[in-house]
């Protein structure tokens, strides 16, 4: 079978799931391969650079995307996961924007300095409870409740991928902080169990935490996020 698409991430769930539970929602054909393959020595020279994985390949159109959300919106369009309407559509892409940036805090911007007890304590007891309920006032607001409805109304979209493989993830690589999505975004909790129950998704998940168990971003920002959780 001919091959859509080519991933180059590491076998780390963190920015890399937000496009593989679309990819495996929607059913393409991709194929992974090591992000070293061209990070860092080849990054400047493939077309349309990015600075750091992930990188997603077109095979079809032989285009490099690189940005996770810029690749999700891509596939999103692609295979019709993005809302119709201009306002939405605005607020998919926001809710995507949200995700990388909650990447980006939980990791103390990719790692550059270590977690401290008292600065980690501020941050999961105040922007991250605060970033918890961003997302379920959001989906709140239109119309999430329950097992109804989705993060921005009534039809799964890229948002919910997004949603999902943001907090899904988190609280899978650190169950502690399952009780605080529930305090902060029960009905975001219930969104992503409902995301990840998906058939596809649900069979990518159990392979991949198999093989992989609860690691998160890797590298030392998860030691020390190990630390900071216990
Ligand atoms: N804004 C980029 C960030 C990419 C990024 O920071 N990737 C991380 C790994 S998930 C990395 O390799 N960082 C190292 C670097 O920036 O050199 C995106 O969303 O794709």
């Amino acid at each position: 079978m001919a091959i859509d698409y080519k991933l180059y991430y590491w076998d780390l769930p963190f920015r890399g799931n937000f496009i593989r539970l679309l990819l495996e929602d929607c059913g393409a054909s991709y194929k992974m391969h090591d992000a070293s393959e061209i990070y860092p020595d080849r990054s400047l020279k493939i077309s349309n650079p990015g600075m750091a994985p992930p990188y997603l390949y077109d095979c079809h159109s032989k285009t490099y995307y690189a940005q996770m959300p810029a690749i999700l919106m891509h596939l999103g369009k692609k295979f019709d996961y993005l809302p119709k309407r201009a306002e939405t559509l605005t607020l998919a892409l926001k809710t995507i924007l949200d995700c990388n940036d909650v990447l980006m805090e939980i990791t103390n911007y990719n790692g550059s300095t270590m977690w401290e007890k008292s600065a980690w304590e501020a941050f999961r007891y105040s922007r991250l409870a605060d970033w918890m309920t961003i997302f379920e006032k959001t989906g709140r607001d239109h119309g999430l409740k329950g097992d109804k409805g989705f993060l921005l109304g009534t039809r799964l979209s890229v948002a919910d991928i997004a949603t999902a493989a943001l907090f899904g993830t988190m609280i899978y690589s650190f169950p502690a902080l399952e009780s605080d999505l529930q305090q902060h975004a029960s009905n975001i909790a219930r969104l992503c169990r409902r995301v990840e129950a998906r058939p596809a998704i649900r069979r990518f998940l159990e392979i991949q935490r198999e093989e992989n168990g609860r690691g998160y971003c890797g590298g030392q920002i998860e030691r020390s996020l190990r630390q900071m959780i216990g």
